[in-house]
């Protein structure tokens, strides 16, 4: 192997981690379904809510994809159990296009593991909404490393959307994203299968 392949597979193998981050299904990750009324929570697939400020989806209010947003007062919890299973060494992004719709002073958004039912927080985003007793949507990121919790490996990921503490405060959000980065030793063998590439369109 010459120093300008091994440079190569070098610079693939860097670049893998942010490029080969692979996308987490969402169920009705935009709440578009389904798609009439202004339904609650117990009504919108792929999500549950629970909590005393209630929510759901509904048309306006500053989507950031199709017509419908989430949206809820405070005191709630929304949250959906993903089909990914938690693996060491994995990174997650969580990202969410949130607003204050009225007087909502803040969101939190959290990544949980599920443990035989109950909801266990991996790692959580608190966000204060700055602006008048409505904002516009705003993107929100939040990156969780497995390693930090060891007990949420091999368990199944969620996504959590908290409001803030006064029922009588609305916040809505859109277009919830999740995506992981492989573990090292996928990134590895990727990098091996580049190289071997490479390999072959010199010989
Ligand atoms: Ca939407």
């Amino acid at each position: 192997m010459n120093k300008q392949l091994l440079i190569a597979a070098s610079v693939l193998a860097l670049s893998a981690g942010s490029a080969l981050a692979a996308p987490i299904m969402v169920e009705n990750f935009s709440f578009e379904l389904p798609g009439e009324g202004k339904p609650g929570f117990d009504l919108i697939p792929g999500w549950s809510g629970e909590g005393t400020g209630g929510g759901g989806a509904e048309t306006g209010w500053g989507p950031t994809d199709g017509i419908y947003t989430g949206y809820c007062g405070g005191n709630m919890e929304v949250f959906q159990l993903t089909g990914h299973t938690i693996a060491a060494d994995e990174v997650y992004t969580l990202t969410i296009d949130a607003r204050r719709t009225w007087e909502g002073p803040n969101i939190t958004l959290g990544l949980y593991y599920d443990d035989g039912g109950a909801r266990v927080q991996m790692a959580w985003l608190l966000h204060e909404f700055v602006g008048g007793s409505t904002t516009d949507m705003e993107e929100l990121n939040l990156v969780a490393l497995a390693n930090d919790t060891p007990a949420a490996i091999g368990n199944t990921l969620g996504i959590q959307i908290m409001s803030g503490p006064s029922d009588a405060a609305w916040i809505g959000f859109d277009n919830v994203r999740l995506d992981v980065i492989p573990e090292p030793a996928t990134l590895a063998l990727l990098g091996f299968g580049a190289l071997g590439l490479i390999t072959r369109r010199r010989a």
